[in-house]
């Protein structure tokens, strides 16, 4: 299965973070990380008196089932020394399954689509970088006409 992850970082060396989540997502994925896209920085949604935040999307194919999915990636969260302090509040590293598939999943520890997508700038810009316009969001339409709608005016590429 295609599954798309969200990746966000604002403490300890964000770019350095994402760029070890990406190579242990490399590692359970089966065919590698099939597409990353470019980094993008962006100030915190949220409690204002915090970082930057460092933020990527990959795309993965998995074998793995939803759930199974989702205790790899809080196992690489946990690896990358994660502390969960406050709600949408500083974090060396955050993993959310974007996207599995064309499914649409309820379960108490996790709802697919992620319910931020179509709000978040540091969410739509890099998955409309890797993924195009005409993906579909299930439940929700396509991606382009929410980036349309989208305020991006404080996120940007970073350049490497
Ligand atoms: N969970 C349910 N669905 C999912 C899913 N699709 N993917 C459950 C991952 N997890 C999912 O997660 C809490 C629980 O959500 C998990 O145990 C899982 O079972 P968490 O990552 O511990 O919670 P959290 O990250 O503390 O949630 P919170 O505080 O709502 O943070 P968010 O929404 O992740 O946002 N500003 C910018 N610019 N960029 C950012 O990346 N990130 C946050 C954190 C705040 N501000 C930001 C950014
Ligand atoms: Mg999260």
């Amino acid at each position: 299965m295609r599954a798309v992850v969200g990746l966000g970082s604002n403490l300890q060396q964000p770019e350095r973070q994402l760029r070890q989540a990406l190579d242990a997502l490399r590692a359970i994925a089966e065919e590698g990380v099939v597409k990353a896209s470019s980094l993008y920085r962006s100030p915190p949604m949220g409690p204002q008196d915090q970082p930057d935040y460092i933020n990527a999307v990959a795309v993965i194919e998995t074998v793995l089932e939803p759930l199974e999915l989702l205790d790899q990636l809080q196992q690489i969260e946990q690896q990358q020394g994660r502390e969960r302090k406050r709600h949408w509040g500083e974090r060396t590293l955050d993993l959310d399954l974007l996207l599995y598939g064309d499914q649409s999943i309820d379960h108490p520890r996790l709802q697919v689509p992620h319910p931020g997508i179509t709000e978040r700038s540091f969410v739509l810009l890099p998955m409309q970088e890797v993924l195009g316009d005409m993906q579909e969001i299930p439940g929700q339409g396509e991606l382009g006409q929410w980036v349309e709608r989208c305020n991006c005016d404080e996120i940007e590429r970073v350049v490497e």
